[in-house]
């Protein structure tokens, strides 16, 4: 559900970022609020501009850059050697149709236009909501609708959601806005208001639909507050010691947005759908006193969030977060030493609005360094009469942070960068549940046989059951960008005869490259093996192809039948992992229009073309799942849950590339219990 978006101007960066001005752009740079302005004025020679005049902006960013080009400029020392051209990809909806637009930097001109014929529609954006919302609350059968609920309009929040597809041939830009009752709460998605079907045309800007079924106890507004001035005592535990606080500031240099920081260069952009986006990320091998190739460019591609209650009110709540709302969009701004730790580095989100101008984030995406007491290696070396060695090395990493408030959800994503040559990619999810009224307050007043969708988290409350479907597009060049994915069956053997052991088993390893897209489709948990993306024209000293394995998270694959039509939107959660050749045009997993989309243009679509991907140049892509059966914990605000996954060098390096990082110097012990002996 979209949030009420207020893009509130709270803090400004607390640590300047270089950036020289003669320096020309990286070819990954986020556009710029010039860019962005150029961009619009060029339009604005060809087009009126702006809602007045039916022509809004749905998605502006960068037009990706072609591969070879930015690969030929980042490896060539000449610092003459141009980058590719810079150019802005634009989606707008023109008088009722959506036009392609791509605007050239350098010549300031558009150098392509075309109309979108295919399903589905753009990004719905902050503006055409908030315009939409305030309609509804000034609709006048909405308005009898509320006073005759015997409830007052000054406490009704309207919030817009999309509608999803359900098999129709006609799919226009329609929402669905769903009213809460604030009611003395401010945690608006604890009080729906249900039974109302509310309709809105955003191409019309009107309400094209209006039903009132006047059904529905509220929930209760007691027990829903989670700001802490206005909580009463007894308090928890406090936790301010354990914030750390760097001295000497943080390890890590950013020039424009490239990044530096122990072994590792990356640059880290924002995109309005994607948030986050990291690219040309290698790493530093003191081997070979040079940077080798890792992720060419990685991001989060789409999410989706079914939930699981078919009736009227709910069955059509089948989010495409980052297609429907901008998983950039919606991103909010961090706060300094709560959302991210001290010595935290903020950036801004920067992105057009409806008309086309340039909006700001401010502090959209953090950096920091984290120890969380781990340990990277260690050993101690005990068998040797009379000495005792050992050697640590404490864990810490690099981490870009992004949190996306998409309604009632916050998703908080980490990419997270270690100094063994790992990246992990992390996924929290808190925020607050969406909720549906029920007269029940207890379990055993359900009725026999009565399935309530969910679980009874308060009073009058069912948080619904749901998914949470993230998945990652991740183009690894591994030493380069022809690469294959084997898949390493760890498989069971007897014991031969020859051979004299009391055994009767042992497992061994059988590895395969997938020759094909088909042979690449992972259903995880099925068996035993190891996924791994190699180069296999590059070999360690001892013949082992260097490669990167996938570490993944707990699988969760969809529940939902096949041919069930939020499913088919959504396809690429079929399988956990799949593998495609890079295409630059397919990026997003659930289409590049997601919002009412027919399932047309998804990963699964691309796949089945079966394409060749031995030593080819390949996109990984994967997905963190989780099945959501809400608890009472959940409620009012849902303490983090997170999942993941690693990506983790495997005979990339000749040998431990951390072996020789330095020792931390050491400081006295602190002991839980005094010494009294
Ligand atoms: C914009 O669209 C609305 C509804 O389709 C129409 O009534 C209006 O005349 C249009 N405005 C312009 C400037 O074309
Ligand atoms: C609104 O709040 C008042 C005061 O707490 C309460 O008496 C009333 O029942 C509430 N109304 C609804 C519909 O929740
Ligand atoms: C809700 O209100 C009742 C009556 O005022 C009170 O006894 C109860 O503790 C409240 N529950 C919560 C969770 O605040
Ligand atoms: C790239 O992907 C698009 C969309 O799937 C497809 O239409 C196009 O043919 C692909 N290009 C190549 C070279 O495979
Ligand atoms: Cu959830």
């Amino acid at each position: 559900m979209a949030r009420l978006h207020f893009i509130i101007l709270i803090f400004s960066s607390i640590f300047a970022i270089s950036s020289s001005s003669i320096r020309p752009p990286h070819p990954f740079d986020a556009l710029t609020r010039t860019e962005l302005k150029l961009v619009r004025n060029v339009i604005k020679k060809t087009y009126p501009v702006g809602p007045k005049y039916n022509f809004t902006f749905q998605y502006v960013g960068l037009n990706e850059p072609d591969k070879s080009l930015v690969l030929s400029w980042h490896s060539s020392p000449d610092l003459n050697v141009k980058p590719p051209p810079r150019q802005a990809f634009v989606i707008v909806r023109d008088n009722g149709k959506t036009r392609e637009i791509v605007v050239d930097f350098s010549s300031r001109v558009i150098i392509s236009d075309k109309i979108h014929v295919g399903k589905g529609n753009p990004t719905l954006t902050i503006d055409e909501q908030e315009a939409a919302t305030a309609l509804v609350h000034k609709f006048k059968p909405f308005r009898d609708s509320i006073r005759r609920r015997g409830l007052k309009l000054s406490e009704v929040v309207v919030t817009s959601s999309t509608m999803g597809w359900f098999g129709e041939t006609k799919t226009k830009r329609l929402i669905k806005t769903i009213p809460f009752y604030l009611n003395g709460s401010v945690n608006t998605y604890l009080r729906p208001i249900e039974g109302m079907t509310i309709i809105v045309n955003l191409d019309k800007m009107m309400v094209t639909k209006f039903k009132d079924r006047f059904t529905s106890p509220l929930p209760k507004a007691n027990g829903t507050e989670f700001r802490f001035s206005k909580l009463k005592p007894p308090f928890g535990p406090a936790l301010q010691n354990a914030v750390l606080f760097q001295p000497s500031g943080p390890g890590f240099k950013i020039e424009g947005h490239i990044v530096r920081w122990a072994n590792w260069e990356f640059h880290l952009s924002f995109d309005v759908r994607a948030g986050i986006v990291i690219s040309l990320a290698s790493i530093f091998d003191m081997d070979v006193n040079k940077y080798r190739q890792v992720l060419y460019k990685g991001h989060l591609s789409e999410m989706f969030i079914p939930y699981m209650d078919p009736t009227d009110d709910w069955y059509f709540i089948t989010y495409l977060d980052c297609g429907d709302f901008g998983c950039g969009q919606c991103a909010v701004s961090l706060e300094p030493y709560t959302d991210c730790p001290a010595g935290a580095v903020f950036m801004d989100g920067i992105f057009a609005g409806q008309d086309g101008t340039p909006a700001k984030i401010p502090n959209a995406i953090c950096i920091f360094e984290k120890y969380a007491g781990d340990i990277m290696w260690r050993h101690t070396e005990a068998e040797i009469p009379n000495l005792e060695i050992t050697e640590v090395r404490p864990d810490v990493s690099l981490v870009a942070r992004i949190v996306t408030t998409v309604g009632n959800y916050d998703y908080i994503v980490d990419y997270e960068f270690k100094p063994s040559g790992s990246i992990k990619m992390g996924v929290g999810l808190t925020g607050v549940l969406e909720i549906k009224p029920v007269e029940y307050i207890h379990t055993s007043e359900i009725k026999k046989g009565e399935d309530i969708h969910g679980t009874i988290v308060a009073d009058n409350t069912v948080g619904v059951n749901h998914d949470h479907f993230v998945i990652f597009r991740l183009d690894l060049d591994i030493d380069g960008s022809d690469n294959s994915f084997v898949r390493n069956e760890l498989v069971t053997k007897r014991a031969p005869e020859s051979v004299n052991t009391p055994r009767r088993s042992y497992w061994t390893s059988r590895p395969k490259t997938a020759k094909t897209e088909a042979e690449a489709r992972v259903k995880l948990g099925l068996k035993a093996e190891e996924l791994v993306v190699v180069n296999p024209n590059r070999k360690t000293k001892h013949g082992n192809e260097v490669g990167y394995r996938l570490l993944h998270g707990s699988a969760a694959g969809p529940l939902l039948a096949q041919d069930d039509y939020p499913q088919i939107r959504a396809a690429f959660t079929n399988y956990n992992v799949w593998i495609t050749p890079y295409n630059r045009s397919e990026v997003w997993a659930g289409g590049l229009y997601a919002d009412r989309s027919q399932g047309d243009d998804t990963l699964a679509v691309w796949s089945e073309r079966n394409r060749k991907i031995e030593n080819k140049d390949l996109v990984m892509w994967y997905t963190i799942g989780f099945h959501h059966v809400p608890s009472q914990e959940d409620y009012p605000t849902m303490p983090t849950l997170s999942g993941g996954f690693e990506l983790r060098p495997t005979n990339f390096f000749e040998r431990n590339p951390v072996l020789k990082t330095k020792p931390v110097k050491l400081t006295t012990a602190r002991k839980c219990i005094p010494k009294d002996d």
